[in-house]
């Protein structure tokens, strides 16, 4: 039977579900790591309030952002029963191209895995043209990416268990 959806204006405070059937891994880069921290910090706090079991939670470091890409695909690879893969990185526009490069890498990269997987990659990387956008947007006056990320990871993962 087709389902309805609302009216879409609802959905921007559609509940947050329970994760206490959730496997999830964090993925978290060590580039900017006094940002990637508070993401960290933040993710892991957010899965813990919704439910997520502490030990259904796998938490991996890799050098840099440009690294979350194979990060994704070896937890996929080696834990079967993950639900979603939270990827979080701080890029931060410097005088060369290197930025361009790593945001485009990496945001290409955990969309191909997520479609290889058929499991949610969550992209919750900041790429900010200064250090102060970064500070704003891990757990400053902009919030917390990191937050809004586990949030992501919640209604996908809830998704393909449902759908
Ligand atoms: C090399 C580099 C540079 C210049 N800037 C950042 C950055 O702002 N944020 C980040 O997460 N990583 C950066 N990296 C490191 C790359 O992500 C990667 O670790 C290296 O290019 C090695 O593959």
């Amino acid at each position: 039977m087709a389902t309805q959806l609302k009216n879409l204006s609802d959905f921007s405070h559609t509940t947050i579900p329970n994760g206490s059937a959730f496997k999830i891994a964090i993925a978290v880069a060590e580039w900017n790591a006094e940002i990637t921290g508070s993401l960290y910090n933040g993710a892991l706090q957010t899965l813990l309030n919704n439910g997520v079991l502490a030990e259904n939670i796998v938490s991996i470091a890799v050098p840099g952002t440009f690294e979350l890409t194979s990060a994704a695909d070896i937890l996929l690879q080696k834990h079967k029963d993950l639900d979603a893969v939270i990827c979080l990185g701080c890029v931060i526009q410097g005088e060369t191209r290197h930025f361009d490069f790593i945001c485009d890498a990496v945001a290409h990269g955990i969309t191909q895995v997520s479609v290889k997987y058929s499991k949610p990659v969550i992209f919750g990387v900041l790429t900010t043209n200064d250090q102060q956008q970064a500070i704003d947007r891990a757990g400053g006056k902009h919030g917390n990416k990191g937050d809004e990320a586990a949030i992501t990871a919640l209604k996908m993962a809830e998704l393909v268990a449902t759908i």
